[in-house]
């Protein structure tokens, strides 16, 4: 079946200057925990998004260890930087969830990335939902239903769009089939950065 319970869209949350705001947290990220190229599990075959995190956790995955949360960052070892305040705020607001969020993971997508369908199932807490933040080119974005031959449905997400994914679509495939180039000048060069707000443990 195909369910879109718990999945909200807050189109156009962010304005142009919270946006340029946003980008320059990331910029902050990224200089402290540069982006790298994960690699899926067994292959090792590089995946097209590059990736780095915010928070106490953040996800991470390679050949020899495949999908998971780790403290520290798999290339330079440090703990990752603290998710910025405006983030924190925005879960605050939508996520309607008691805990605080503990990763912040950053997706960097270029005209020719796109992320396979798939469920988000490494977060030990599957009650919190996924909160998430769209900045710079539009992206295709696709959500279906619990099995990989359910249905989907296709949209655009585009810059300062947030989405929050509760309830019953938490655990529903979903994928970004492509970015579209030249549809957003706030990113110097182009390009798309999706920022995901997680809980990863259950809070005691
Ligand atoms: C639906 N990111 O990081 S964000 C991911 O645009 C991921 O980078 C996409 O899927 C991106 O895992 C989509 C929207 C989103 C995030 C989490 C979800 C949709 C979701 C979890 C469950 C269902
Ligand atoms: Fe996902």
């Amino acid at each position: 079946m195909t369910y879109h319970q718990g999945f909200r869209f807050f189109s156009g949350y962010f304005d142009r200057a919270a946006q340029v705001a946003l980008l320059a947290a990331v910029r902050d990220i990224v200089a402290d925990a540069p982006l790298y190229v994960p690699t899926m599990p067994h292959t090792g075959k590089a995946m097209s998004v590059r990736m780095t995190n915010a928070g106490a956790l953040g996800w991470v995955t390679d050949r020899d260890s495949g999908y998971r949360y780790e403290r520290l960052h798999p290339v330079t070892g440090n703990a990752w930087p603290a998710i910025p305040a405006m983030l924190v705020c925005l879960w605050r607001n939508v996520a309607d969830y008691p805990a605080f969020p503990e990763a912040c993971l950053v997706n960097v997508y270029d005209s020719k990335s796109r992320l396979g369908s798939h469920v988000d199932a490494d977060e030990h807490d599957r009650n919190a939902p996924v909160v998430s933040v769209s900045l710079g080119d539009d992206a295709v974005f696709h959500i279906g239903g619990s099995r990989r031959s359910d249905p989907k449905t296709r949209m655009v997400l585009r810059s300062g769009d947030v989405v929050v994914l509760g309830g019953e679509a938490r655990l529903a495939y979903h994928g970004v089939d492509r970015v579209r180039a030249g549809t957003s000048d706030l990113i110097e060069g182009g390009g798309r950065i999706n920022l995901t707000l997680r809980r990863v443990t259950v809070a005691s």
